[in-house]
């Protein structure tokens, strides 16, 4: 049978990523070595999340892991974590030319009622024989090589893309390997779900208020979307990708950037959304092509279905 030819053909992450790699001839393997060390920390959290432990605790030691598990892999220069003010610049002896950026445990208000969380992760590469500097993180998104998650949830799930589409791996606890188990991850065309912290209503710019309006009464006679918000970004943004429909974490007048981080939440979700054939959308720009100034800025994000973003595009357009 097919589907057991499938069941014993175990297509592992590492193995996948190696086929993907072996394409480009100039590959030293260097990033299956890199993304076999984010893996490890993947699964240290997840066994930490199953385990229960504190919110504190989990949040310092799941950064403490990914940090001591990148430096260790000998391919990273510099690395920026939500988890710390300063990019840390690997020293000589440990370099490599990836910078990684990433958010070891975001959502991590979620961690005491067992609702999931996840590892966001972006990945840059600088030119050989170079230093490494700050400049080489302060890149627009689209300039990355990789970027992905990993969901805490009721399985542990890492999505990748390496910029030729996205593929989700949920891990076996048995085998303790990341098993491929959604290939070639599409986004639907058009989705019937909104995902927002409606909440913050009463200081929404007009097209937000104009979005979300739309989607409740709808004016063109389709029918009105589900609101589902988990407030745990990786979540969230997973159910988009894989059912469908949007995300947003606009601007308000409280926090006029939106409260998302540039490099490690909205640059890897809309590296991943592109991949997956979505759009994401600053209300100003393409999200990717934003150029950060600082490792720990925020920009407001619309990502998700790509008639959906388009939506919203049209409604800042006539702001304007
Ligand atoms: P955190 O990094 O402090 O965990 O905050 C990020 C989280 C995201 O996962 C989520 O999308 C967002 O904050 C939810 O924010 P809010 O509670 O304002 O809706
Ligand atoms: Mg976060």
């Amino acid at each position: 049978h097919a589907a057991d030819a499938f069941r014993t053909d175990l297509m592992t992450i590492t193995r996948f990523v190696l086929n993907e790699q072996s394409k480009h001839p100039e590959s030293r393997g260097d990033f299956s070595i890199l993304l076999s060390h984010i893996v490890l920390g993947c699964k240290f959290v997840c066994s930490a999340v199953n385990k229960g432990e504190e919110q504190k605790k989990l949040d310092v030691l799941s950064n403490e892991v990914f940090v001591k598990a990148l430096v260790s892999s000998g391919r990273t220069c510099i690395l920026v974590s939500e988890e710390d003010e300063d990019a840390i610049i690997v020293e000589p002896s440990k370099r490599g030319r990836y910078c990684v950026v990433f958010d070891p445990l975001d959502g991590s208000s979620n961690i005491d009622c067992g609702v999931s969380i996840g590892t966001i992760f972006g990945i840059y590469m600088i030119k050989d024989g170079d230093e490494a500097t700050l400049e080489d993180v302060l890149q627009p998104g689209k300039n990355m090589v990789a970027a992905g998650y990993c969901m805490y949830g009721s399985s542990c799930t890492l999505v990748l893309s390496t910029g030729s589409g996205v593929n989700g791996f949920t891990l076996d606890p048995s085998l303790g390997e990341f098993i491929l188990t959604h290939a070639d991850i599409k986004i639907p065309k058009k989705g019937k779900i909104y995902s927002v912290n409606e909440g913050n209503a009463k200081n929404w710019d007009g097209p937000t208020a104009k979005f979300v309006e739309k989607c409740k009464y709808p004016t063109d006679g389709s029918s009105a979307k589900s609101l589902r918000y988990i407030g745990s970004m990786v979540a969230d943004v997973h159910r988009t990708l894989l059912y469908g429909g949007v995300f947003l974490y606009p601007a308000d007048k409280k926090s006029p950037n939106g409260k998302l981080r540039v490099l490690y939440e909205v640059f890897p979700m809309s590296f991943l959304m592109e991949q997956a054939g979505g759009q994401s959308f600053t209300g100003k720009e393409r999200a990717l092509d934003l150029v950060p100034k600082k490792i720990h800025e925020r920009s407001p994000i619309f990502l998700g279905s790509y008639d959906d973003v388009e939506e919203i595009k049209a409604l800042y357009a006539a702001e304007e």
